[in-house]
């Protein structure tokens, strides 16, 4: 039976299923809200970091449902990503001082923008773990590009995008000397710096340009999440940082660990920094120094061309986050129960004045109350702040257990606090970071869930909570346990923003020319060529066979493998695995890729497809034959 009651309500059938079932009625509300039936598709698209697990996660809202993970740092061997084929290339970019790295600390995605609003055509995320920035390319949701820091061996702050992506901005954290070289904690104040990269991002390309990148030197203050101003404030970005006090730690030899150590100060530096006009001489030779081939500008450039300059901001601040008008920077102090509201217009005015006074290396403060036009008290362990439209925002609260809703602008107030269920870090609204948040979703990533979910042992999933911030007073409406490493930030686009291949344009399509390769396998020209050592194959793979099957060659041969997946079908990816080899490829409709190796072993080889691709899936096989 269907059909509702006089009241607009359930079924008696659907009631029957919500007794039985113990469910109130803002269970079956919340039920109704994130349900997307079969075949549906949901409203927008979550890019969450995935932590230390090295990649990112695509999660559609409301459902939670993950439509995907991205290898991007570490090697997933689904995806073929790192795995004896081409992506090798891509995470070897990675690699620094001859050491690889192979796992990767995802903390910030940042979607491409186009003035001020998320296109949907790129999205960045930095590697807090190695100091590297990542570039997926979303017309096929891979990892495209990965660039190193030249000057730190970590980062944090990043990663943000200029309102129209022409620079990818990767935030530093804990400082260190230049390139990560040595020098005594002794000499601390003198040569630890932070460092922030201006990655300039070439989109016709799809690729950051490191020739046209540069960094800014800034002093040992731990810069910490930095954000981009738009609209009223386009062309500056804010920092904030969590070690005035400039602490080296030393437990051991009866100093104060850096927990306290870092947190002695009442007030740390929110950093202001000019971002359009240091682009103007970040790449010219006499306003800049160089470190390995890659300027940077001095802190004392910095200070002499108005590039930099600072504001208190109370107690190990965290967040820092630009209103969607661009007229506040709000920031957050771990250890200080208030939000405060910082005005983009007085900042210009305090700068223009000359009001205020150097820190040690010579940056000007400017005066708190100049710069400051509200606090609120919001609760406990504010960190990041999102907004939802309208004036309001929303703050993290990691020691509350909870998410303040808050309003700016004409009242500064706060409105109440939604509880979560564990600790929150960040939280992420829909179009969040954009000049025109949506409103109607609100993401809590928290920590470990503690009372959620079914015990899986000692290490606790991490829980996404998502709420319903359209109502008068929001509300958890699902609990999604990740599975997978833990989600430091996230970006929420409407889904129809995305606008991804089916399958590659044509074949013989290498991901990562975004190109017709050369080289490709090609249909009808499938053949096995000997050079002396060398033997290169070209092989096709279509529902269900390889061409050819069998290869045979013999061992200590120099082998070059052209291997591309023909077909022009929706549903036709094919893996290949080679056994014994390392090798591991996903090749989606079209795709086309090269590995090689060295035939070390002899010995007979089954290579298979690794996708259930038709039924005829198993017999999709052959030999590599290697002769003694
Ligand atoms: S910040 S710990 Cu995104 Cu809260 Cu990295
Ligand atoms: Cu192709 Cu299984």
């Amino acid at each position: 039976m269907t059909g509702g009651d006089d009241e607009g309500g359930l079924s008696s059938s659907a009631q029957e299923v919500a007794d039985a079932r113990g469910l109130t009625d803002l269970d079956i509300q919340a039920a109704l809200k994130t349900f997307v039936p079969s075949g549906g598709r949901d409203e927008y698209v979550m890019f969450a970091s995935g932590g230390h697990s090295g990649s990112v996660f695509a999660i559609g809202i409301p459902s939670m449902r993950i439509l995907k993970s991205i290898a991007v740092f570490t090697p997933e061997s689904w995806q073929g990503y790192g795995i004896g084929g081409p992506t090798e290339a891509v995470l070897d970019q990675g690699n620094y001082n001859g050491q690889d790295i192979t796992w990767g600390d995802t903390h910030h995605p940042a979607l491409s923008e186009t003035a001020g609003d998320y296109d949907g055509e790129f999205l960045f995320i930095n590697d807090k773990a190695a100091g590297r920035v990542a570039v997926i390319d979303l017309k096929d949701f891979e990892t495209k590009q990965i660039v190193k820091n030249p000057f730190s061996n970590i980062d944090h702050g990043g990663t943000f995008v200029t309102p129209d992506t022409e620079w990818v901005i990767e935030g530093p954290q804990y400082a260190a000397p230049l390139g990560g070289e040595y020098a005594s904690l002794d000499d601390y104040n003198e040569v630890y710096r932070g460092y922030i990269m201006f990655w300039k991002f070439d989109r016709e390309a799809g690729r950051i340009d490191e020739s046209k990148s540069f960094g800014m030197e800034l002093p040992p203050y731990w810069q910490d999440l930095c954000d981009v101003g738009k609209l009223e404030s386009a062309g500056w970005l804010f920092c904030g940082s969590l070690n005035s006090e400039r602490a080296t730690g030393g437990i051991e030899d009866g100093n104060p660990p850096f927990e306290s150590g870092v947190s002695q100060n009442d007030m740390d530096y929110l950093h202001i920094v000019n971002w359009e006009k240091a682009t103007e001489m970040g790449r010219n030779a006499s306003m800049t120094e160089s470190y390995n081939g890659m300027p940077y500008i001095s802190i004392d450039t910095a200070v002499a061309e108005d590039l930099l300059f600072m504001a208190p901001e109370p107690k190990s601040p965290h967040g820092s986050d630009v209103t969607p008008d661009g007229k506040y920077v709000i920031v957050s102090g771990k250890l200080d129960p208030h939000i405060t509201g910082y005005s983009f217009e007085n900042m210009m005015s305090a700068i223009d004045s000359g009001a205020g006074s150097p820190d040690p290396y010579g940056i000007r403060v400017l005066p708190f109350d100049d710069v400051v036009v509200a606090q609120i008290e919001v609760g406990l362990g504010p960190l990041h702040t999102q907004f939802g439209g309208d004036g309001i925002a929303y703050t993290s609260l990691f020691l509350d257990n909870a998410v303040a809703k808050w309003s700016f602008g004409d009242t500064w107030e706060l409105l109440e606090t939604i509880p979560t269920q564990y600790n929150v870090g960040h939280i992420a609204a829909a179009e969040g970071d954009t000049v025109s948040p949506d409103g109607n979703y609100l993401v809590s990533l928290n920590k470990w869930a503690t009372d959620r979910f079914q015990n899986v042992g000692p290490l606790l999933p991490q829980n996404l909570q998502l709420l319903d911030i359209s109502m008068e007073h929001p509300q958890v409406i699902y609990d999604m346990a990740m599975g997978v490493g833990e989600p430091h930030y996230a970006q929420i686009i409407k889904a129809d923003k995305l606008d991804p291949w089916q399958v590659y344009p044509e074949i013989g399509w290498d991901p990562h020319t975004q190109a017709v390769d050369p080289d490709a396998a090609m249909p009808g020209q499938e053949r096995v060529e000997r050079n002396g050592n060398n033997v290169e194959i070209w092989m096709t793979a279509i529902r269900s066979h390889f061409t050819p099957e069998n290869v045979e060659i013999r061992e200590g041969d120099n082998v070059t493998w052209h291997i591309t997946n023909i077909e022009r079908a929706y549903d036709a990816t094919h893996g290949f695995a080679l056994p014994g080899h390392n090798v591991t490829l996903s090749l989606e409709p079209g795709e086309a890729a090269t590995f090689e190796f060295v035939a070390g072993n002899s010995g007979v080889f089954n290579f298979y497809c690794t996708e259930f691709c038709s039924a005829l899936h198993l017999e999709m096989m052959g030999h590599l034959l290697v002769q003694p």
